[in-house]
């Protein structure tokens, strides 16, 4: 079978600005002392959640020019990921994830996932409201201890955008954890917020993709609708899910949200939610171990392939 050079298979996936991103915020956070490489030692914490580092041994040692001490610029980082991509693809997702966890975001119109994302990412908080049309994503990193820096990727499903996503059994593959957003002064904030929680969680129980799911109560500085509190309670006692967790984007009160995030989507999952037809059907839920292995093609492939295409501008560059 004749073979087309390695670009035109590259070429073939969409890449996006918040996916480039995502390896440089990662070269950047892990060069501690700013000199815009990376020793051995920085590049040995970045992998420190993996298994091993995945470029200690050749092909990938020898791969890319390294300075005199061993240390890799930006684009050394970036050719090494094109290269794993190119060699090894189920490594190089692996690798990725096991760098980042991919959450995603629900919650009925104008619940406050956006203000969510954007705090998450730095952004001043804002009154007036901007529909969010396409898919959303904010990456960051969480610092869960010292030595524990988990990269965890939000991306913001839009109520419409449910029923699309769902009409793929697997697209709860790639989702380490589900986040339920409500605007916890509007009933029917809440209740489409429900529903939303109970349909992903009977979708992970018909496709065996379970999902840790947490609840998020937004708006905490307005006043709650007088129900809120017994409702919540009931849901998350039937559901065994964590009571919600109260925030205000507005008045900057976090509530160590996205902290709690990142620990409810780390293994052990503790917080998988069961239906009541779940919990007298158990085979699904024994048998699956989502482990972070299956996770996302979507968004990791999606940033492996950036890399690679990144690299083959880079050497067109270079050799035009
Ligand atoms: N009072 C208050 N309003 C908020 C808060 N967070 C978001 N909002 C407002 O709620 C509206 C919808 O927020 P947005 O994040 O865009 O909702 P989304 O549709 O779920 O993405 C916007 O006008 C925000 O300013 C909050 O913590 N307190
Ligand atoms: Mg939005």
């Amino acid at each position: 079978m004749e073979k087309g050079p390695p670009e035109a298979t590259w070429t073939s996936v969409e890449l996006t600005d918040e996916a480039i991103d995502f390896l440089e915020t990662i070269f950047d956070e892990f060069d501690g002392d700013f000199d815009k490489v990376l020793q051995p030692r920085e590049l040995e914490e970045l992998f420190s959640t993996a298994p091993e580092s995945p470029w200690i041994e050749n092909p990938y040692k020898d791969a890319v020019g390294r300075n005199i001490f061993g240390e890799l610029s930006l684009d050394a980082f970036l050719s090494e990921w094109a290269l794993m991509t190119l060699l090894n693809p189920t490594l190089s997702v692996e690798s990725l994830i096991n760098i980042g966890y991919p959450g995603f975001v629900f919650g009925p119109r104008k619940a406050g996932k956006s203000a969510l994302l954007n705090s998450f990412i730095g952004r001043p908080y804002s009154e007036a409201y901007n529909e969010t049309n396409e898919d959303r994503f904010a990456v960051n990193i969480v610092d869960i201890s010292r030595e524990n820096k988990k990269y965890l990727v939000l991306r913001e499903i839009s109520e419409g955008g449910v029923t699309k996503l769902l009409a793929n059994k697997k697209s709860l593959a790639s989702c380490d954890i589900a986040i339920f957003v409500y605007d916890r002064s509007d009933e029917s904030s809440w209740k489409a917020s429900y529903e939303l929680l109970l349909k992903i969680v009977r979708h992970g129980e018909d496709t065996g993709f379970q999902v840790p799911c947490l609840m998020v109560a937004a708006k905490d500085d307005k006043d709650s609708f007088t129900m809120v509190i017994e409702e919540e309670t009931t849901v998350s006692q039937d559901m065994e899910v964590d009571a919600p967790i109260p925030i205000s984007v507005k008045l900057g009160n976090f509530n160590n949200v996205f902290h709690r995030i990142v620990s409810a989507a780390e293994p052990p999952h503790l917080s998988i939610p069961e239906t009541e037809a779940g919990k007298t059907h158990k085979p699904f839920h024994t048998v699956i171990d989502r482990s972070l292995k299956f996770v996302s093609a979507v968004v990791a492939v999606a940033f492996v392939v950036v890399v690679a295409r990144k690299n083959v501008a880079a050497r067109k560059n270079a050799s035009g």
